[in-house]
């Protein structure tokens, strides 16, 4: 019995020390339980980007921090310094692979102050995979590092799956905003027996969107509505993104940054002739505002961009406005109200079919001087069926593109950009 008890024993004290073999060899054989991005000095994650405050908030810098790989010793990750109230004059814009920051594209969230400022996208629920795939662009390009807000606007609510997938795109925080039936609709001014007429007499001559009335709200909201949305009033300056846009070159520097600090209130990256059959009638609309409001038109203006014959004529040119980084606080402000509201009595939006591209360029050349206006040479991008690629082979290596410079529509017979430079001289030829 004794003997009996005593094998009971040694088959239990076997038993225990087997599963404390299993235990210790399992448990060295997956030493990694870390994600180890997290152990890079500031390294990030989505989530990490999520807690990074866009504007506001100020961090202090680890005092302990070298400028040395800690990662052998786990020191803790660096906490970067972001804020509005930092001074911008010590962190300079990495514009060139000469400035200090230009290589720190892979280290984590961008330190430095940040600008007011949010992404805006006007979408439908179906564009749902179209702006996810411009999202990450974006995100990949540049915003990845410093964390915008990203504001969508729709005349339906959107739906569950726009609202997952794109905040699970975003850095920085998403916003869903739904329009107002008064910016979304017939104002009470227009004849709708004359508006339907066009829409008819367009679709027989194949005008492009020409029958659309969905077409013609989205022109005229993104003319006249989308800066004074309550979700846009929380914002100074804006991005406008697009369904299937892409980016080919990395963004080094802050292009917010870049319009806050060098007074820039409108920007583009393409600029082309307009359809005329859309706005037979605009430039009449434009000449009775500028009579009716002389207070408003720049004395440095961009004339000699949209007219040949000082001001008689439009030449059609107009700065692509489906890319747009530009000043909420000027969309806002009384010249460019009073503007939109003389345009839309006019009720072009509705008779003819006028794009908020020509309104907003006819907007800005008017309104702002010259050198308030910039062209992002360094901001290669495409929208069905244009690119603007930089054709600078150095530049195009130093952000590493994607694009074939062969694509560039610039110097192509349909672009405007040969006005622009003769116009810009100043601006262009020096800033790209
Ligand atoms: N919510 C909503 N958004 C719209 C509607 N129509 C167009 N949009 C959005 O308005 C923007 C411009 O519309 P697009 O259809 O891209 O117009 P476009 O750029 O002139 O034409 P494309 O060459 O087809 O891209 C895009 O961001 C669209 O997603 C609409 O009826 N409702
Ligand atoms: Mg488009």
């Amino acid at each position: 019995m004794a003997a009996g008890s005593a094998r009971y024993v040694r088959y239990i004290l076997i038993a225990f020390f087997v599963l404390a073999v299993f235990y210790f060899v399992s448990d060295s054989s997956n030493p990694v339980r870390v994600n180890p991005e997290l152990l890079k000095p500031g390294g990030t994650t989505a989530e990490q980007h999520k807690a990074t405050p866009g504007k506001d908030a100020q961090t202090p810098v680890n005092p302990h921090h070298d400028g040395a790989d800690h990662t052998a010793t786990k020191e803790k990750p660096k906490t970067p310094k972001v804020g509005a109230n930092l001074d911008p004059a010590e962190y300079p814009l990495a514009m060139t692979p000469n400035d200090p920051g230009f290589n720190d594209l892979n280290t984590g969230i961008a330190e430095g102050p940040r600008v007011n400022a949010t992404f805006v996208t006007l979408a439908r629920n179906s564009d749902v995979w179209e702006i996810a795939e411009s999202i990450r662009q974006v995100e990949d390009r540049f915003n990845r590092r410093y964390g915008y807000d990203w504001v969508f606007l729709n005349d339906q609510e959107f739906d569950e799956t726009f609202k997952k997938v794109t905040t699970s795109l975003c850095s920085g925080k998403t916003h869903y905003g739904l329009i107002a039936k008064e910016h979304w609709s017939f104002p009470p001014h227009i004849d709708q027996e004359k508006a339907k007429k066009v829409r008819e007499d367009m679709k027989e001559r194949k005008i492009i969107y020409g029958d659309s009335i969905s077409y013609r709200h989205m022109c005229r909201f993104e003319s006249g509505f989308f800066f004074r949305q309550p979700l846009m009033m929380n914002y100074e300056y804006y991005w406008r993104v697009e369904p299937s846009v892409k980016l080919f070159c990395d963004i080094h520097y802050d292009p917010f940054r870049f319009m806050h600090e060098n007074g820039k209130k409108y920007s583009f990256v393409l600029s082309l002739y307009e359809y005329i059959e859309t706005i037979p009638t605009l430039w009449d609309s434009v000449k009775k505002f500028m009579k009716n409001h002389p207070e408003h038109i720049a004395e440095d203006n961009s004339m000699g961009f949209l007219s040949d014959d000082g001001g008689e004529t439009y030449n059609k040119c107009h700065f692509w406005s489906n890319f747009e980084i530009g000043s909420l606080e000027w969309l806002r402000s009384k010249a460019y109200t009073d503007y939109f509201e003389s345009l839309d009595q006019d009720g072009g939006f509705f008779y003819e079919r006028w794009g908020d591209a020509p309104v907003h360029s006819i907007a800005a050349a008017l309104m702002l001087p010259k050198e308030q206006i910039h062209f992002f040479n360094d901001i290669a991008y495409w929208h069905v069926p244009f690119t603007h690629c930089p054709t600078g082979e150095k530049l195009r290596m130093d952000l590493k593109c994607h694009c074939n410079p062969k694509d560039n529509f610039d110097w192509k017979g349909y672009s405007c950009m040969f006005p622009p430079i003769l116009h810009f001289k100043k601006d262009i030829l020096l800033t790209c």
